[in-house]
């Protein structure tokens, strides 16, 4: 007979944070926080929206102005790293809106477009999105 136990194997159990973050450190198509905030079953600081992307506030905020643009489907690209060529459309259509939304928030002066990609491009949402950052001087080269 084999024994049964909640922790059968040799690894120490994790802690629920150490379990946060592998789970978010995980690229995978499951649906993510941005499902809830598109369909308005978690509140976000909307600052431009259409048909296709959604653009809010980010919750933890790295700029005076720090927004985060999405599809508002996915359609598999959990990051840019899973681009495929039917993407190309929203795509470009991101990076036109991000200018919208830069020239909205008062950013003439200048503005930074990060795409965080996977484990070491620090990603935590695997939904692909533009941060729109500004309001400040940036720095060069980013941490
Ligand atoms: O780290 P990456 O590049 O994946 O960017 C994810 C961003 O989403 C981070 O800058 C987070 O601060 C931001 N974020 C995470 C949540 C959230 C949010 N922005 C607005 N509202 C949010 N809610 C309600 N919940 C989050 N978990």
């Amino acid at each position: 007979s084999h024994l049964v136990s909640s922790n059968s194997s040799s690894t120490p159990p994790m802690a629920s944070s150490e379990m946060e973050a592998a789970i978010s450190a995980t690229p995978s198509d499951s649906p993510t926080i941005f499902d809830k905030i598109i369909n308005k079953e978690i509140p976000s600081n909307v600052v431009y929206e259409d048909d296709k992307v959604l653009a809010f506030r980010d919750i933890a905020p790295q700029a005076p102005v720090h927004i985060v643009l999405i599809p508002k489907v996915k359609d598999g690209l959990t990051g840019l790293s899973k681009a495929e060529e039917r993407h190309c459309e929203i795509l470009g259509y991101l990076l036109y809106t991000a200018k919208i939304v830069a020239k909205q928030e008062g950013l003439e002066d200048g503005f930074r477009i990060v795409i965080n990609d996977g484990p070491n491009g620090c990603q935590s949402v695997y939904h692909l999105h533009i941060h729109i950052l500004g309001g400040r001087q940036m720095n060069w080269p980013p941490g």
